[in-house]
């Protein structure tokens, strides 16, 4: 592959149920820090981050990372095209500290895909790993298989990762795969396998 610098824009959608730390790990990956107040806001943010990315096949690539959040998931109807429009990526969220939110996952798969109207990448993040001690935790296994019947059904790789926007732990690493998994996710569908 030649050295010329290529330039690429990502949306990210962050899904999931309510007070699983979605905004939380968008902060913590933006810089802001870690907020332990949750201000409940209408509507949806988004952040953007730019960083530089090195593929064995493209090189060096300079990645606009656009991620959107919502907020009062009362209202997500009201926004839900815009939300969508343009993501070419999922990361869905749950709290390993609260079953059910675990059982949400499959759900905000649907949606997404519904909405995009494409079967686009996910990564599947099990939130609030530093609670593991308490009672009822989702094991690491759990979510592993979680990961893999999503990507059964999506037909790529489904990546879990584990992570705690309080401590910081892995919250790079969600993001990283995330531009790692789109770079293949493209590369797959253009090439259809035909890649040298
Ligand atoms: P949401 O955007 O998915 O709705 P938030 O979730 O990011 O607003 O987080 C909901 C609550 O979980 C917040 O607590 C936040 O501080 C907390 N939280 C987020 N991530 C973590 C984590 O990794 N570990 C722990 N222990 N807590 C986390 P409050 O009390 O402000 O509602
Ligand atoms: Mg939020």
């Amino acid at each position: 592959m030649n050295n010329k610098q290529r330039v690429l824009r990502l949306k990210i959608v962050m899904l999931g149920d309510g007070a699983v730390g979605k905004t939380s790990i968008v902060q913590r990956y933006m810089g802001l820090g870690f907020r332990p107040v949750y201000l409940m806001t209408i509507g949806a943010n988004f952040y953007a981050r730019e960083i530089t990315y090195y593929d064995e096949k493209f090189g060096k690539l300079h990645v606009t990372l656009v991620v959107w959040d919502l907020a009062g998931q009362p209202r997500f109807n009201e926004v839900r095209n815009q939300y969508y429009k343009g993501a070419k990526l999922a990361i869905i969220v749950f709290d390993v500290s609260k079953r059910e939110t675990l059982k949400s996952v499959k759900k905000w798969a649907n949606e997404f895909w519904n909405n995009v109207k494409e079967k686009f990448p996910i990564i599947l993040v099990g939130n609030k790993i530093d609670l593991r001690e308490s009672a009822d935790t989702v094991s690491h296994e759990e979510g592993i298989n979680l990961a893999r019947e999503l990507s059964e059904e999506l037909g790529f790789e489904v990546p879990y990762v584990e992570a705690s926007a309080k401590t910081g732990e892995n919250i790079n690493d969600i993001f990283n795969k995330a531009v790692e998994l789109a770079l293949r996710w493209a590369v797959a569908k253009s090439y259809k396998g035909k890649v040298s």
